[in-house]
């Protein structure tokens, strides 16, 4: 399948090019060019101006493009008009890609179920734009125009869909629910690995369980919870590694995922991972907008920032990485330590041990 990606970058946004490119790469589509147009804000119609939408239309035609990416997000009625004016190609945009690595990736029934979930809910208002537009052009025979029957037909398909899909999650969910308790009744605390996607945290995970679970196949490798008993020193404790974050990720894709994020919210101590081999700019902006996604998915307080990768950097990009860490995360401890080597991987164990010692006299006091 080959691929066009295509870009509306507003001022003070920043290009997602590079990263959708990536992720589609990674699932199998031939990216064979990127289209970006600066405007000061998306055209009401179809993201891009009309002169871009023709140059798009004519490289799908030259290039045998077969499909369009989108890095922004698209309100379906642009992905029918755009798809309209450029021909038969299917149009997607930064959220449905994601969706789509996620339905590669997905491994356990409880993924897959949260990712159709996910793809129904967020095509859903889809469904109305298509029974329009196919009705204003006449096209679908069969259909009443755009009138209300059809519709009606179809979101009650959808919703009871939807329903369905929710009630087989609760099942799959309250199982792992019982066995996040028994757990906690067993006085294990919880440690649980959080952060960007590929920082390097099921490197870590493997390096601490001897596991061999998957590790830098691109974003999102990782897309189910797994959870292993952690012996360091004297104290054992529940390793959980899960799906990482990545920036500006939709609403719906985080409600989506929100039960494997509660592994996250659950947890006795979070070890956050961050890359620090990324350029300066780069980190501070995932920085900050870590404490967005802190906010929504409520972390407990007990955090360390792990300064992943530093055999990849030099002495001085170590010392500004961790000046940023240090002062847009005040108060956190961070550790810097290479999962890959295992440098410093002793010395975050024993930070994280003497966190869940603290937390123990907390208990006993209160
Ligand atoms: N050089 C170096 N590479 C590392 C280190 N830790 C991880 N990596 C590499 O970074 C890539 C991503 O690592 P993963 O462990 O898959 O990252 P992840 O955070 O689990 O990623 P997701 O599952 O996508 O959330 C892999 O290619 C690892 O080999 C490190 O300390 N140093
Ligand atoms: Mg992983």
């Amino acid at each position: 399948m080959r691929a066009v990606v295509v870009e509306c970058l507003l001022p003070n946004m920043v290009s997602r090019v590079g990263e959708v490119s990536m992720m589609a790469e990674n699932i199998g589509y031939a990216v064979v060019e990127s289209l970006v147009q600066r405007r000061n804000s998306v055209h009401h119609s179809h993201c891009i101006g009309a002169g871009k939408l023709e140059e798009l239309k004519r490289l799908v035609r030259r290039k045998r493009i077969d499909l369009v990416i989108f890095t922004n997000t698209l309100p379906s009625s642009q992905v029918f008009k755009i798809q309209r004016r450029i021909g038969d190609v299917k149009v997607i945009d930064r959220n449905l890609l994601i969706l789509e690595v996620f339905s590669k990736r997905a491994m356990t029934k409880e993924a897959k179920l949260q990712i159709e979930l996910a793809k129904l809910r967020y095509t859903f208002s889809w469904g109305r734009e298509f029974i329009k537009l196919k009705g204003i052009l006449g096209e679908q025979v069969g259909w009443s125009g755009p009138g209300d029957y059809p519709f009606k037909e179809y979101e009650k398909a959808a919703r009871r869909r939807i329903r369905n899909l929710r009630m087989d999650l609760q099942e799959v969910q309250s199982k792992k629910t019982a066995l996040r308790q028994r757990r906690h009744e067993l006085g294990f605390p919880i440690v649980a690995l959080a952060g960007y996607t590929q920082s390097g945290k099921t490197t870590f995970f493997n390096r601490l369980t001897e596991e061999s679970k998957d590790t830098g196949l691109g974003p999102f490798t990782t897309l189910s919870s797994f959870s292993r008993l952690v012996k360091w020193r004297r104290t054992e404790f529940i390793l959980v590694d899960s799906i990482g974050f990545i920036e500006e990720m939709h609403p719906m894709i985080v409600d989506a995922f929100f039960v494997t994020l509660d592994e996250i919210t659950n947890a006795d101590l979070i070890l956050l991972f961050v890359d620090v081999s990324e350029p300066i700019d780069e980190l501070r902006r995932k920085v900050l907008s870590i404490e967005s996604i802190t906010r929504r998915i409520e972390m407990p307080s007990r955090i360390i920032v792990c300064a992943n990768k530093i055999d990849l950097v030099d002495v001085e990009h170590a010392r500004e990485a961790i000046e940023v860490l240090e002062r847009y995360m005040p108060g956190r401890r961070v550790s810097p330590l290479s999962a890959k080597t295992g440098e410093y991987v002793d010395s975050v164990l024993d930070l994280a041990v003497t966190e869940l010692g603290l937390m123990n006299k907390t208990v006993q006091q209160t």
